[in-house]
C-alpha cells in the first residue's frame, strides 16, 4: 500500500531516548511523504530548526561521504568498503514497492500541548491536556493515527480522544521505564496496563522489552518487536583529530558516557570503570549530560582522586562530535530496553562496553562490537575496557565491526517499512472518508 497517512506523534520533550526516536521517525515519515504533527509540551530537543530542514531534501537515503571516510586512513578503508555494500542494498530496496513511493514535499509540522494551568491547583493534567489538543489536532488535520511513545501519559491521551468517538488508531510504541520502572510502581501500574490493552497497536523497541511487557501485562496483546534505528549519516566517524586534541594528549585514550545522569544509568560506575583504567592506562574520560547523579559523579572523582582527568559537560547538541572522540563508550546501565547512545556510538564507529541487561546484547555483539560485562562489576568492565585499548588490532577490528554492525542492522531503511507497514495494516480496513465524517458530524 502506498497510501500517505496523516499522522499526530505524541512524545515527551527532555533529553530521553523516547523523544529522540519519535523526532527522527517523524523525520523520515515526513520525508516519505505522510503528513506528521509532533505534539509535546514543548519543542522535542532533537527537532532542531536545522533538522526541520532536512527534510527538504530527500538527503536521508544518502549514506556516508567518500571524503568523511578517506580521512581515516585503514579504518576509512574498511568503512568505506561497509559503505559500498550498503549503497548497493539502498538502491535494491529503493527499487522495492515500499519505499518506491514518490517523496512529496515535507509536511512536517509541531504543535505545543495546550497550557491549561489554573492557578486554583497545582496538579499537572498533561494526560488531559494532551488529550484535548488531540482532539484539535484531529478535527483540524484530520488525523488517522495517534502514535504514542512512552505508555504514560501519552497513550492513555490518545485512548481518551478515541474514545470521545474519534476514529483514529492508536499506536504505542513502548521504550523501557515506562514498563520495567513506572509501570511496575502502584501508582501508575493500572493506567499503563490500560494504554497497552487499549492500543490499537503496540510496538516495543526490543524483545527484550516485549518479554517484560508480556511478564508485566499478561500476553493477551500482540506486542510487535521494531528495534530502534540510528541516523548513519550524522552518526559517522569523522577523524577529527582538532577536537580529540582539545581533550587528550596524543598518548592518552579517551572514554566517553552519554545520559541523562539518572540512577538507573548508574554513572558513578563510570567513574569507578574510569579510575581503574587511568591507572593502568593515562585517559580522560567525558562525561556528556545531566541529571540527579551529576553530584555524586562529581565527589566521587574527587575522592578517587580522578577530577582532574574528567569533563563534566552539560547538554551538547552536537553529541556525535563529542561521540567521536571516544576510543570506547562506557554504559554500565542498571536497566537499558536498547540503549541508543550504545547504537549512537557504535555508528560512529566506537566500542561500546555495557553491562549485560535488558536489550543491550540485541545492540551490542559481545565481542566483536564491544563488550558486555557482568552487572555491577566494574572490575571486569575497566579489564574489559583495557582490553580493547591494549591492543589496536583488536580497536581497530572493533571499530569497523561497530558501525558495520549499525548500517547493515540498524539502518532506517531496515526499520522505517516496518512501522509504515504497521501504519498500512491498521488503515487497510478504514475508508479514508472516515475520518473525515466523523470531524464533520
Ligand atoms: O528511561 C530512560 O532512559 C528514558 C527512556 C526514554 O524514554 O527516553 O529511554 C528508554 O528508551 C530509549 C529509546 O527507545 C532506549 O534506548 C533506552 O534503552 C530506554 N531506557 C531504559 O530502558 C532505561
Amino acid at each position: 500500500m502506498n497510501r500517505k497517512h496523516r499522522i499526530a506523534i505524541l512524545c515527551h520533550a527532555s533529553a530521553g531516548g523516547s523523544g529522540v526516536v519519535a523526532t527522527e521517525l517523524a523525520l523520515a515519515l515526513s520525508e516519505l511523504g505522510h503528513e506528521i504533527h509532533v505534539i509535546a509540551s514543548e519543542r522535542p530537543f532533537r527537532l532542531t530548526d536545522d533538522r526541520l530542514a532536512i527534510g527538504k531534501d530527500n538527503t536521508a537515503l544518502e549514506v556516508t561521504s567518500t571524503q568523511q571516510l578517506s580521512s581515516l586512513g585503514r579504518l576509512g578503508q574498511m568503512l568505506l568498503q561497509a559503505k559500498t555494500g550498503i549503497q548497493q542494498w539502498v538502491q535494491r530496496i529503493r527499487k522495492s514497492d515500499l519505499l518506491e513511493a514518490e517523496v512529496a514535499s515535507p509536511k512536517l509540522h509541531f504543535h505545543e500541548i495546550l497550557g491549561g494551568a489554573y492557578p486554583l491547583f497545582n496538579e499537572p493534567m498533561t494526560a488531559l491536556t494532551a488529550a484535548n489538543s488531540l482532539v484539535s489536532l484531529i478535527e483540524q488535520h484530520h488525523i488517522e493515527i495517534v502514535h504514542a511513545h512512552y505508555a504514560i501519559p501519552f497513550a492513555t491521551s490518545a485512548i481518551m480522544a478515541r474514545d470521545m468517538g474519534y476514529p483514529i488508531k492508536v499506536v504505542t510504541t513502548l521504550h523501557g521505564t515506562d514498563v520495567t520502572l513506572l509501570g511496575q510502581d502502584p501508582a501508575y501500574a493500572a493506567t499503563t496496563k490500560h494504554a497497552v490493552h487499549f492500543s490499537d497497536a503496540v510496538t516495543a523497541v526490543s524483545h527484550s522489552l516485549a518479554a517484560d511487557v508480556y511478564k508485566a501485562f499478561g500476553d493477551k496483546k500482540k506486542v510487535e518487536v521494531i528495534h530502534n534505528w540510528v541516523d548513519t549519516n550524522r552518526f559517522v566517524p569523522n577523524g577529527d583529530t582538532k577536537t580529540r586534541a582539545k581533550f587528550a594528549h596524543p598518548e592518552e585514550v579517551i572514554l566517553v558516557h552519554v545520559s541523562n545522569f539518572r540512577p538507573v544509568k548508574r554513572p558513578e560506575d563510570v567513574i569507578r570503570v574510569f579510575a581503574q583504567v587511568n591507572a593502568v592506562r593515562p585517559a580522560r574520560l567525558l562525561m556528556i549530560g545531566d541529571g540527579p547523579q551529576r553530584a555524586a559523579c562529581l565527589e566521587l572523582a574527587r575522592e578517587l582522586d580522578v577530577l582532574g582527568r574528567i569533563q563534566f559537560i552539560e547538554f551538547v547538541p552536537n553529541v556525535e562530535d563529542f561521540i567521536c572522540v571516544a576510543d570506547v563508550f562506557l554504559l554500565p546501565s542498571q536497566q537499558e530496553s536498547f540503549g541508543l547512545a550504545a547504537l549512537e556510538a557504535m555508528s560512529c564507529g566506537v566500542p561500546v562496553v555495557a553491562y549485560n541487561v535488558g536489550g543491550l546484547s540485541e545492540v551490542i555483539a559481545d565481542g566483536a562490537t564491544g563488550f558486555l560485562c557482568e552487572y555491577a562489576n566494574t572490575e571486569q568492565m575497566a579489564q574489559r575496557t583495557l582490553e580493547i585499548l591494549q591492543d589496536p588490532d583488536l580497536l581497530l577490528t572493533m571499530r569497523f565491526e561497530a558501525r558495520t554492525r549499525a548500517i547493515e542492522q540498524f539502518h532506517p531503511e531496515f526499520i522505517m517499512p516496518r512501522y509504515v507497514a504497521l501504519y498500512d495494516a491498521l488503515m487497510a480496513d478504514t475508508k479514508q472518508t472516515d475520518v473525515l465524517e466523523a470531524v464533520l458530524v
